[in-house]
């Protein structure tokens, strides 16, 4: 793929055709049906097989409306399709629709209850029995990242959860129906069903869902090869985006450099070409050099994650998770900013690292990745290059395995992982929880300091969860960053988390469920403010700690130099009208807007806003592709994922780049503002873009530089991208990006991967008559304007016009 297809693929996001239909119903004329919104019930792939929905080949599945409330049995001897109320849609149920008239089901439709509730019970009492369809062991035992979890994976962290997230339903294709009004039809005429067949008609839905076949699983989809010509065709892309992390305070001296040979070996080709033991050309000869400071600081990873999931994928508000981690974490990045200046973090005995993590709910993909790179990539000298080719100073990148930057390089040491989950709900009014299970001075220490301090409005307490069975065994984390690092270090590290709960999560809204939202007034900002202080708080106590872990020192000095956040702070307010309201504010598009045109300015590359949230926001990590984060590097007029070959370099146009979504680029802009103001006290270099922000004299340090904050003020650098990717897979060497290869040597994570779709899946519904051959076509509108792509559905997790299988 040439770089102008990618760039015409970018542009191409969003288009979408709809289906010109006929309405000939009344219910269906209206414009609101015409564009009634479905979110679909998405199959995946993981390791060992498949979960989800879909149809069971490229067959339409369909039948007649039939209104279930859980009661009576299901048709047993013909076809139909089952209406949900959402409240009622369950494991349970759909087992037992499942079990009861197996093939006869074709379909379930899932409406939209919110408002609306034929059974006279009061919404709110409906709402508070909604299951959560996530795992009750959420990355534990039983779903497929059970592997890379550590320590005890079998406590029910999610007890209203019943994991039908997880469960393969092959053959059963769902639907959920956005609004109101539909839903309403579609429930009058299911009821109304027999009465309608006397009158010599029915409604029928019919489904085109097919998503790949049963049986396989993510390791054969991304290696599928066409059996007529074996070219290597793959079927499927991983889960996956980009992570953010950033520096508090000067980044360290940078550990990772090509030695001088490099640049000589720059200007002469014929003369630096080499052959290494393999036979392999070396034109950038370089030595790389891991230095390792004596006076490098350990560093505090601050981590959370930024996503959240559902059963529909376009539907995952995440308000109490990826939201609202999202804004503790920024906000806590905003305390430190606002209280000390660089001077004064890099006087401290510790560094503070933020990371927010992508991915987290599909087997801490961003996680995993940041913090295993952290501690063990390595980057062949063959491969580590200016990112920028033409640019001796731009940041190193690593063409193969593909790493855009290796600054995360230059973090060295870890202390320990500080997390923080679900906070925007209090179990108990006026407490948030520590979990720490008493091991590890570190994990200890920041424990001690969140359990002695406080703010107006909250304590922290102790997690009363425990071992749940009586004989000894592991304390129960539940599942975060501190995870992740404890799974791939064999447990040498130690930690804290943080939560708004106690030893469950909270039944509402219901963990990873498309109800997971904040319209109810359930989301305290009290709370959020409070956590971020916490974070804040705690995260500057263990900067400032000597490695006597004398926590009452700490915590004095830490709350004496950060003030209380207030639940009032006008940037918390913007800040949660983006993450729980409109993904595509004006403040994250102009700060998005200005990380695009500093990438452009410095790679000349045609990065434009990324994809956003959408509105309601969705948290589902989507797919790991060019348009959605995939790192690519340009050689000549070819674009890779990866590259192992000896011509980067040649043309000055050669580069790496990346185009990121909306969020993860407005992240990584307003923390450089937050945390990247150095010691400007307020009147920094103006700029348009990165390149008015050469040689900063305000950023301290040799290894600092700046870029330009959408505020229009050059700001020292602070953050970054990282790769979120599965550990087990990396981007297939020279090969367009998209195709990716499979490492078997790892311990065992999920591989999470998405099937293409056909362009033409969708839903209808029709009015079934015995006078007419076939169908008269009532409203393909209805459920049908899906037609595939919705835009918030394409946008997020990249459907692919594709024919599949
Ligand atoms: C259900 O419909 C109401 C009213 O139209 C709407 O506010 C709500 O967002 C819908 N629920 C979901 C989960 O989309
Ligand atoms: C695969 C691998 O090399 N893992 C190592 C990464 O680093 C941690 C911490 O040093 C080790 O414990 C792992 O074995």
């Amino acid at each position: 793929m040439n770089f102008h297809l990618l760039a015409l693929l970018f542009a191409a996001v969003g288009v979408s055709g709809l289906d010109k239909t006929t309405s000939m119903d009344k219910p269906f004329q209206s414009s609101t049906f015409k564009h009634l919104k479905h979110s679909a019930c998405v199959g995946l792939y993981h390791r060992n097989g498949r979960s989800g929905c879909g149809t069971t080949d490229r067959e339409i599945q369909s039948g007649p409306l039939y209104y279930y409330n859980g009661a009576e049995n299901p048709p047993a001897e013909t076809n139909y399709v089952a209406v949900l109320e959402e409240y009622k849609f369950s494991a349970s149920i759909v087992s037992t629709l499942m079990g009861l008239s197996g093939s006869y089901l074709q379909g379930i439709l899932v409406l939209n209850g919110t408002v609306t509730d034929t059974s006279g019970d009061s919404t709110s009492a409906n709402m508070n029995g909604v299951v959560s369809p996530g795992p009750v062991y959420p990355l534990g035992s039983g779903t497929p990242s059970e592997n890379i979890g550590y320590g005890n994976t079998e406590y029910p962290w999610n007890g209203n959860g019943d994991g039908l997230n997880q469960y393969d339903l092959y053959g059963v294709p769902i639907v959920y129906v956005n609004d109101e009004e539909p839903s309403q039809f579609i429930r009058q005429a299911s009821q109304s069903q027999e009465q309608e067949s006397e009158m010599g008609s029915k409604i029928m839905s019919n489904f085109n869902y097919y998503m790949g076949p049963d049986g396989i699983t993510s390791k054969e989809c991304l290696t599928w090869k066409d059996s007529h010509n074996d070219k290597w065709n793959p079927k499927c892309l991983p889960l996956g985006g980009s992570s953010v992390w950033a520096f508090a305070g000067s980044p360290p001296p940078q550990q990772v450099f090509k030695s001088a040979s490099y640049e000589s070996a720059q200007g002469d080709d014929a003369a630096a070409a080499d052959a290494d033991g393999n036979g392999r050309k070396l034109k950038n000869n370089a030595n790389i050099q891991y230095n390792v400071y004596e006076s490098q600081k350990p560093a505090i990873i601050v981590g959370t994650s930024i996503d959240s999931t559902s059963m529909f994928h376009d539907l995952a508000p995440g308000t109490n998770e990826g939201a609202t981690n999202t804004l503790t974490m920024l906000m806590a990045a905003y305390l430190i900013g606002q209280s000390l200046n660089d001077e004064a973090l890099d006087a401290l005995s510790n560094r503070i690292v933020f990371g927010f993590f992508e991915g987290e709910a599909y087997g801490y993909i961003g996680s995993r990745s940041f913090l295993n790179d952290v501690l063990n990539f390595s980057c062949d000298s063959d491969y580590l290059v200016n990112s920028v080719s033409k640019d001796a100073n731009s940041e190193l990148a690593c063409l193969y395995p593909m790493r855009p930057n290796m600054k995360f390089k230059d973090i060295g040491e870890i202390a320990g992982v500080l997390a923080v989950d679900q906070v925007g709900i209090n179990m108990e009014e006026g407490l948030l929880y520590v979990h720490n299970d008493g091991g590890g001075d570190f994990g200890s220490f920041l424990a001690n300091v969140l359990k002695s301090s406080g703010t107006s409005y909250h304590t922290v307490a102790a997690s009363e969860a425990q071992n749940n069975n009586n004989n000894g065994g592991d304390y129960p984390y539940p599942p975060t960053a501190l995870t992740a690092l404890q799974s791939i270090s064999g447990g040498a590290y130690s930690g804290a988390v943080l939560t708004g709960y106690d030893y469950v999560f909270p039944k509402r809204p219901p963990y990873q469920s498309h109800l997971n939202w904040g319209n109810g007034g359930e989301i305290s900002l009290k709370s959020i403010a409070s956590a971020a202080t916490l974070m804040a708080r705690t995260a500057l106590a263990a900067a400032y700690d000597d490695g006597s872990f004398d926590y009452e020192t700490s915590a004095a000095y830490a709350s004496n130099t950060i003030a209380e956040l207030s639940p009032d702070n006008e940037i918390m307010k913007q800040l949660y009208g983006c993450l729980v309201h409109n993904g595509h504010c004006r403040m994250f598009n102009k700060h998005a807007n200005q990380d695009a045109k500093n990438e452009r300015s410095r790679t000349n590359f045609e990065i434009g806003t990324g994809a956003s949230l959408g509105t309601p926001p969705n948290y589902y990590v989507g797919i790991y592709s060019p348009e959605y984060g995939q790192p690519f590097v340009r050689v000549g007029s070819q674009v890779y994922g990866a590259y192992n070959g000896v011509n980067y370099g040649e043309k000055e146009s050669d580069a790496v780049g990346m185009q990121p979504r909306m969020l993860q680029q407005a992240l990584r802009n307003i923390l450089n503002d937050f945390l990247g103001r150095g010691q400007t006290d307020g009147n920094g270099r103006s700029c348009s873009s990165e390149s008015d922000c050469t040689s900063i004299d305000y950023c301290l340090t040799d290894s600092d530089s700046a870029t330009c904050s959408a505020k229009g003020v050059c700001v020292c650098k602070r953050a970054y991208f990282h790769t979120a990717l599965d550990t087990s897979i990396s981007a297939a060497v020279n090969t367009d990006p998209g195709f990716f290869s499979l490492d078997y040597d790892d311990e065992q994570s999920p591989i999470w991967t998405e099937p293409f779709w056909s362009s033409t899946v969708g839903v209808k519904m029709y009015r079934d008559t015995p006078s007419g051959p076939g169908y008269i076509v009532l409203g393909v509108g209805v459920l049908a304007v899906l037609m595939a792509l919705s835009f918030t559905r394409k946008v997020k997790s990249g459907l692919q016009k594709e024919k599949v299988y």
